[in-house]
């Protein structure tokens, strides 16, 4: 299948942030059969993320606050170069400003088959306040754009009053397809010690405590945008991949999902939408919006 320019097996990706960063787990990320990985974000130098804690679990899901750790556009060309796989790979990369994002977007682009940008960190101030004005947005995706040779896509925060207007400034920015969510604002209390459990205070809230947030987001996005859309958001389950399919997403990232499962979780997952799409005579095109349309 080709969404927004990527051929993929299949459609599902591992998203940003959980997997993505080594050679090694390229190759394991492809031995489970997804359909794409995405790295972890990269910056033009290395940055070593906040303090711990970074991680914790509440009901239904977990906060993350990392802090964006990685090692840098320099080291990650030559972690790329090291690869082994056939299956794409999507550079998530985030900078201050348009032209930090055209610079990596534009050094990056050769060794990868497409790029996220990551316009939605919770917790990044600078990138939040890009990712929470169309204006910004639109001036960022059309710099990547202009740098570079590959597809190019916008990952969008659920932290704004109207994901539809972010969604639609991408497009007119000349992204190929928007990926809706990154995790959402949300902070713990450890009541005993009396202080918040992650070091940064607030962190962005992932697994399948947000699925119905990331669903409504791909559906008002789907009534708004012409461009493909990526569901991502709390995915656990053949059944959540096919809510967001149906919902108007032509693929879907998975994450937290991996942690609390195994890598090849994606297997299984892969294994069960294959008899879905038997059972309904239907390949993975043919799921994309078929609840959506029925709402015009
Ligand atoms: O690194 C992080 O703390 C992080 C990132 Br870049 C992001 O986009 N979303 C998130 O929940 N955490």
């Amino acid at each position: 299948m080709d969404v927004a320019g990527i051929r993929m097996d299949n459609p599902l990706m591992v998203c940003s942030g959980v997997l993505g960063i080594s050679a090694g787990l390229f190759s394991r990320i492809e031995a489970a059969h997804a359909g794409a990985v995405v790295t972890k974000s990269i910056s033009l130098v290395p940055n070593e993320g906040y303090d711990n804690p970074t991680v914790t679990g509440v009901a239904s899901g977990v906060i993350n606050a990392m802090g964006l750790p990685n090692p840098g556009v320099d080291a990650f060309i030559e972690e790329l170069g090291r690869s082994e796989v056939t299956m794409p790979i999507v550079v998530s990369i985030y900078g201050n400003d348009e032209n930090e994002f055209a610079e990596l977007a534009q050094r990056l682009s050769p060794h990868c088959s497409a790029l996220e940008l990551n316009l939605s960190c919770p917790h990044a101030g600078g990138l939040l306040a890009i990712g929470q004005d169309p204006d910004l947005v639109e001036r960022v995706v059309r710099a990547a754009k202009e740098a570079s040779n590959v597809p190019v896509l916008a990952k969008l925060t659920p932290n704004v009053a109207d994901i539809t207007k972010i969604g639609l400034a991408a497009q007119e920015g000349g992204a190929d397809a928007v990926c809706a969510i990154n995790t959402v604002k949300a902070m713990a209390i450890d009541i005993y010690q009396e202080h918040p459990i992650l070091s940064n205070i607030g962190g962005g809230l992932s697994g399948p405590a947000i699925k119905p947030i990331g669903v409504r987001a791909v559906w008002d996005l789907a009534g708004a945008v012409d461009i493909p859309i990526i569901g991502i958001g709390g995915i656990a389950s053949w059944e959540d991949v096919v809510e967001y399919l149906y919902s108007g997403a032509s693929a879907v990232q998975m994450g937290t999902a991996l942690g609390m499962y195994d890598i090849d979780h994606i297997t299984r997952i892969k294994d069960e939408l294959d008899l879905f799409c038997s059972s309904k005579e239907l390949d993975y095109e043919g799921l994309c919006g078929i609840v959506r349309k029925r709402y015009p």
